[in-house]
Order: C-alpha cells, then structure tokens, then sequence
C-alpha cells in the first residue's frame, strides 16, 4: 500500500499537534467559536455567525472524529480504484486541470441541535451552529468518475479521508479506520458534489480538510469527506462503519421493522439567530426576529413564526432567493405585548416537508429539526 506517506503524515500529526500547527503553510484564526471537544478539535459557530450568508472560514464549525492529518500537498496523490475501468492516482493539480466548478454550499453537522434532545443523547451537544455555508471551488467529482470510468453496475463511490483512529465509544470500531462514506453514483455525479480545493477564495484550512475535500451539496456534513485521498467505487451498495454505525438512522422497511439507512439530505430547519433563552426584549415596541433556514436539495418555501408556541403561525419574509442546497435567511416583524412568549420558526420546503413537532426516535441521535420554542419575555 502506498502508506509510507500517510503513516508520516499520521505519526507527524500525532507526535507534533502543537509544531504541526505552527509550521501549517496558513495561520488558521478562529474567531468566537465555542469549543465543543477541545481535541479532536470540535467547533461551534456562535449564534453570532448567522449574520453573515457566507459564514467567514474562521467562524465555520469544525467536526473532526480523529485528530487532523497533515497532507503534504507536494506529494498528494488521490487514488481513484475498484470498480472502475481507469485505476487512477492523480496529484492535485490534476485533479484541478479535469474541470473546474465553484458552489456556495451549506453544510450541517446531522447532530446539529442535539443539545435540545430530552432526554440527553450521547454525542457532541451542538446548539444551532453545526453548520455554515461556504463558497467552495474545485473539481466536480463526476469529473473525476469520468476519467475513471465505473464499470456497469457501480454502486457507491466511496470517499476516504487520510484520518485514521479507533472509535472507542460503543458502537465501536474494529480497531483503527479511516474516516469515508459513500455516495451513490447517481449522487456522486451531480454537479452540486464537488472536491473543493479552497473555501470562501482561500486555500483550505486544515481543519476544513486540506489539501482537497468533499462537499456534498444538499447532504449532510457526514458526506463531506475531508482530506479526501482515496475513492473506491463499489459494485453494491456500502456498508461502512459510518454509514451504518454512525450517521445512520431506522427506516421502517419490511413489514415495520427497523432497519438502518444512511444518513443523507438535509432536512427543513429554521433556526432563530437572534433571541436566546429567557432573553428579555422590550414590549410594546417593534422587534425584528432573525435567523436562517435550509432545506437540504429542496429549496425553502416558507417561513413562519409562531410566539405562542406553535399555537398560531404567521408568515415571515425571506430575505433573499431561495436555492437548493444553501440556506437563505429570513425575517419577522413583532411587536410583542408584555409578558412571555414561545418563539417559534418553522420552515416548509418547495417539495411541502416540514419540521416535526415532536422528536422521532427512529431517527437516533440525528436529524434534529423538531419545532423547539424559544422562552422569552418582554417587558
Ligand atoms: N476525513 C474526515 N472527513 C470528515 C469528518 C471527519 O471526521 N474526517 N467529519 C465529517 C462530519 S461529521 C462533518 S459534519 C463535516 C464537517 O466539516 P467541517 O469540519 O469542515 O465543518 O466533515 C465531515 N468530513
Ligand atoms: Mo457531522
């Protein structure tokens, strides 16, 4: 196997945390991040990141299961094998040279929210900020699928990243792996799937998985396979460690039984960026109500808020055009009378799915977009 390199890279990344960080071709500043695993390096938008369409690189959220490699982009390659006619080991700038495509793509952590769950799941206890929205560029993967040539019958291609570990929290893995999930061809070759080589104009950060990653538009973040080195197409449908341990959920399939499937599309969510629990506003005088919505390859259809608690429901205004697989903000003009109020936002996409009001079990400790109010008063 070609592992003298991403054995270096892994022992660099292992031995050297603080030397790695400091001799990182880029300085990588973070900006009001709330620290949900200190290492692994697990970050948090703050609330406060909602005010920008395009999230800054430095206040994107960072999910990392193991610790980050180092990728030395000099000696890169990206081996493209399996079911495929045209075994493939390319450099980066390769890669680039097949095609090029750029897209402002959301990504969210399928744990986003899980803070609001009760009772308390285990995992990272993301708020509303798993999630950010970036403008990527780099190469379509069906780009790259197309010099590779899948046989007939390809299934999944599937995406690893040079991180390896042992995950020790049950479910655990059998020993250590690497990071990668699949995608189905059909999926795969969609132009809103890129491997990105740059974020927001910059070359990837570290954390946002230099030197090439995956951004699976419309999907969740658990697609979006950071420090991508390797791609095997499959001729049957995948079934890794992180796509059925993790990252899956219970379809009710034959007969109602559960049976685990792969976490995929984004769901509706509406999320209030600006009122907080217990705040207290001003009554009797105009409030604007804040925030963002996503509805993974669908686009937003509606927006509406509620302040008595999902009771009634009135239409906020979307600021901005609604686009598959990118959120828009919206907002909502109120003049609240004194006393509480449960502030809710709830979003409808163009295909009519909406956010539950209540929690599905069979969705596991993911997928959280049921309605949760926000407790304020005003005064
Ligand atoms: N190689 C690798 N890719 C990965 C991960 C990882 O741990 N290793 N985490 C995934 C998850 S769960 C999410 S939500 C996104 C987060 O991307 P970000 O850290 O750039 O925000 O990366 C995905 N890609
Ligand atoms: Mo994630």
């Amino acid at each position: 196997m070609p592992a003298p390199t991403r054995r270096d890279a892994l022992r660099a990344a292992a031995l050297l945390p603080l030397a790695g960080a400091a001799s990182a071709r880029q300085p990588e500043p973070f900006r009001g991040m709330i620290v949900r695993m200190h290492e692994p390096r697990n970050l948090e938008m703050p609330p406060s990141g909602f005010a920008h369409a395009v999230t800054p690189t430095e206040q994107f959220f960072v999910r990392s299961h193991f610790a980050a490699p180092v990728v030395d982009p000099n000696t890169f390659k990206l081996v493209v094998e399996g079911h495929v006619e045209n075994r493939l080991e390319l450099t980066l700038a390769e890669v680039a040279q097949l095609a090029k495509a750029e897209q402002t793509l959301t990504v969210e952590c399928a744990g986003n929210g899980r803070v609001f769950l009760v009772p308390q799941a285990r995992g990272l206890q993301w708020a509303t900020g798993g999630v950010g929205t970036a403008a990527w560029a780099g190469t379509p993967l069906g780009a790259v699928l197309d010099r590779a040539r899948p046989k007939a019958g390809a299934a999944d291609v599937v995406l690893f990243g040079a991180d390896r570990g042992a995950v020790t929290a049950d479910p655990a893995s059998p020993g250590p792996i690497h990071y990668g999930r699949g995608l189905p061809l059909a999926k795969a070759r969609k132009d809103e799937v890129l491997l990105a080589s740059t974020m927001n104009g910059e070359p990837l950060t570290r954390s946002h998985g230099a030197p090439l990653r995956a951004v699976v538009g419309g999907w969740f973040g658990c697609a979006a396979v950071k420090w991508l080195t390797r791609i095997v197409v499959t001729d049957r449908p995948y079934g890794g460690f992180w796509q059925t341990m993790d990252y899956s959920l219970y379809a009710r399939g034959a007969g109602g039984e559960p049976e685990t499937v792969p976490l995929t599309t984004m769901l509706p969510k509406a999320v209030i960026a600006n009122l907080g629990p217990q705040e207290v506003i001003p009554a009797g005088r105009p409030f604007t109500v804040r925030g963002a919505a996503w509805a993974g390859e669908s686009p937003v259809a509606k927006i509406e808020l509620s302040t008595d608690g999902g009771a009634t429901w009135t239409a906020a205004k979307l600021d901005g055009d609604a686009k598959p697989h990118r959120w828009v903000f919206w907002s909502f003009d109120w003049t609240p009378a004194r006393g509480p109020a449960r502030v809710v936002a709830r979003c409808t996409d163009a295909a009519g799915a909406t956010q539950p009001p209540t929690r599905d079990p069979d969705r596991r400790s993911y997928l959280i977009n049921h309605l949760v109010p926000v407790e304020v008063t005003a005064r």
